[in-house]
């Protein structure tokens, strides 16, 4: 993280020089862009070259100069550099933000702002839609209609966070909720709940066991998180966290918590739905109960499951609620059991120090063991991915060796496997006699994103070594759209290779996106598997986010094979091969 973040710091010094166009600032900005590409590329946290107690590299870093040192010292110490703060007062903050914008670097910033005064994202929109920027030398109507469509995916990601990211907050939230004596129940309602995507505000309901609320709204205004106060009435608080996100509290009698439950968590299209249905059955629901039409009389509402079993519906997990199909009455008599995180057996994406990991493959299978599991598969990468750490030939014997030593000594199942880079003409990085030797391999795309993608997946699946195809689009969610690729002949290529499609647990990543997931699932026969892509210990809690995402895509624990036992998952992944 820290390497990425340091790049940006370098870029932006970059940018801003050239904004300002001084002759004298070549030099500069090309030692700035040097030093960010690096900084990219290392194979290691920039931390690790440097004696913090002592502020100084141990390590040298080919190109790095003494300016480059010092800032990234300061950086590393502050989390910021002085240097950097004064410069950026030295042009428009209007600038910074649109070279934010993908497709737009310094040298388009520059032109707007010398050429149409442009010196706001804002103003840069208007000005596509009025069509001056179109009008520019060297800009056509094309290049226009991307920006525009850039900074309209600037404007919705920047004010809704990825689920990923802010789930272990609002997991918080809760338990410093039900912490205060007088709180009974506290539960993020809204596209949380949901596990949608992004999220745009929080959506929590409190019930007490008492009347007296006061205490609790005291309570929340404490909030470790908390930026302000917006608002405050007797049973609604609306306030701000420091990640910008806004939360508003409510307070809700027990009696209709569940019915309040069921009203927030919406979505709002499958709260229509329901309700309609309702009323043909005679029934009105509100966000306090649920009542008879004719007499008024009140038939639910402490509890959600109520509100659809009155109205003689299955209960719907809110990771369904999208307003489609899931009260039709056929598809809802019949929903699938969801996927559970005790179903899950083992993780099967996982990284150790062999590659980029920070844990040793005995500290990774130690804390998969803790987890329960019954396997860990250890799939470092492939040295095309040079700032991984990829492993070559000799690296692998001897990962081999010690995976052999420490299934003994562990009495653990640990699968010896790879995630190998799909390249850029639809070979692997390494060979079929070397994949041959792997209990487990997983092909990824890492480099050339948008280029010829649907093909180099469809290659790497016809590949008898090819178990699984790792975060198939790509995408990162608030970052960047998954790759351009023809889904539909991914999936049918998956049927028909049996090849398994990964469920990537990474916070940012959930790839594939559950809709693809549930599009693949009602259209064709196919397997997939749920990892964390762990990168640490640590990152093999991800699961948890997972399961609750992937819900979303209706898996249920026969699609997953990693919820299989040892012995069942051995002839799974030898299907394809006949090895
Ligand atoms: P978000 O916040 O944009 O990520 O999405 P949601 O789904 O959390 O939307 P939000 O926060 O506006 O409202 C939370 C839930 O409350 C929503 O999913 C359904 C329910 N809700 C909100 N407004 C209305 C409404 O006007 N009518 C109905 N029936 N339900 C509503
Ligand atoms: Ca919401
Ligand atoms: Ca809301
Ligand atoms: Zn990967």
């Amino acid at each position: 993280m820290i390497n990425q973040e340091l790049a940006k710091i370098f870029d932006t010094f970059a940018d801003i020089l050239e904004i300002q166009d001084n002759a004298k600032n070549k030099f500069k900005i090309r030692a700035y862009r040097q030093a960010s590409l690096t900084i990219q590329n290392l194979p290691k946290e920039i931390t690790d070259y440097i004696d913090l107690e002592n502020e100084k590299f141990k390590e040298d870093i080919p190109g790095f100069g003494e300016a480059i040192r010092h800032k990234s010292l300061e950086y590393i110490k502050t989390k910021k550099v002085t240097e950097l703060e004064a410069l950026k007062l030295t042009i428009p903050a209007g600038l910074l933000e649109m070279l934010e914008i993908k497709n737009l670097g310094p040298k388009k910033v520059k032109k707007f702002y010398q050429e149409l005064n442009i010196g706001s994202v804002k103003a840069l929109k208007k000005a596509i839609q009025d069509g001056e920027v179109q009008k520019l030398e060297g800009l056509g109507e094309k290049s226009a209609a991307k920006i525009l469509d850039s900074i309209i995916n600037h404007e919705q990601y920047s004010s809704r966070i990825p689920i990923g990211l802010i789930y272990p907050t609002l997991k918080e939230i809760e338990s410093y909720m039900l912490k205060h004596p007088k709180v009974l129940k506290a539960v993020i309602a809204g596209s949380a709940r949901r596990f949608q995507d992004t999220i745009g505000d929080i959506d929590l309901l409190v019930t007490s066991k008492t009347e007296d609320r006061s205490q609790i709204i005291e309570h929340f205004k404490l909030l470790p998180f908390m930026q302000q106060i917006e608002a405050e009435g007797e049973t609604k608080v609306t306030a701000r966290l420091n990640n910008g996100l806004q939360i508003d509290l409510r307070l809700v009698q027990k009696n209709e918590f569940g019915a309040a439950m069921q009203y927030f968590t919406g979505n709002k299209s499958h709260n229509v739905k329901l309700r309609t249905i309702a009323k043909n059955k005679g029934y009105k629901i509100n966000e306090y109960g649920i009542f008879e039409i004719d007499t008024n009389k009140k038939v639910g509402g402490e509890f959600e499951n109520a509100i659809y079993e009155v109205v003689g519906l299955n209960y719907v997990e809110p990771q369904l609620r999208q307003g489609n199909i899931e009260l039709d009455s056929d598809t809802n008599q019949n929903l699938p059991t969801l996927i559970n995180i005790t179903d899950i057996k083992g993780d099967l994406h996982t990284h150790s120090t062999y590659s980029d990991g920070a844990n040793s493959i005995e500290e990774m299978a130690l804390k998969a063991k803790q987890l329960g599991y019954e396997y860990i598969g250890i799939t470092d990468h492939s040295p095309n991915l040079r700032v991984a750490n990829g492993l070559n030939k000799e690296q692998l014997l001897q990962k081999k060796h010690e995976i052999e030593k420490l299934k003994n000594k562990l009495n653990f199942n640990i699968l010896y496997g790879t995630e190998v880079d799909i390249l850029n003409n639809g070979e692997l990085d390494y060979d079929n006699q070397i994949l041959s030797e792997f209990d487990i391999v997983i092909a990824s795309i890492h480099s050339n994103l948008e280029k010829d993608t649907t093909n180099r997946i469809l290659a790497a699946m016809q590949n008898p070594y090819v178990h699984i195809i790792g975060h198939p689009t790509t995408r990162i969610i608030g970052k960047r759209e998954g790759s351009p690729l023809n889904i539909n002949e991914i999936f049918k290529m998956a049927e028909q290779t049996q090849t398994i499609l990964e469920c990537n647990a990474q916070p940012t990543r959930l790839d594939l996106p559950s809709n693809l997931v549930l599009e693949a699932k009602q259209k064709y026969q196919l397997k997939f598997t749920l990892n964390t892509d762990a990168h640490n210990s640590k990152g093999l809690e991800l699961m948890e986010l997972g399961v609750n995402y992937f819900k979303r895509g209706w898996l249920s624990k026969e699609d997953i094979i990693n919820t299989y036992n040892s012995a069942e998952l051995t002839k799974i992944l030898k299907r394809k091969t006949n090895k």
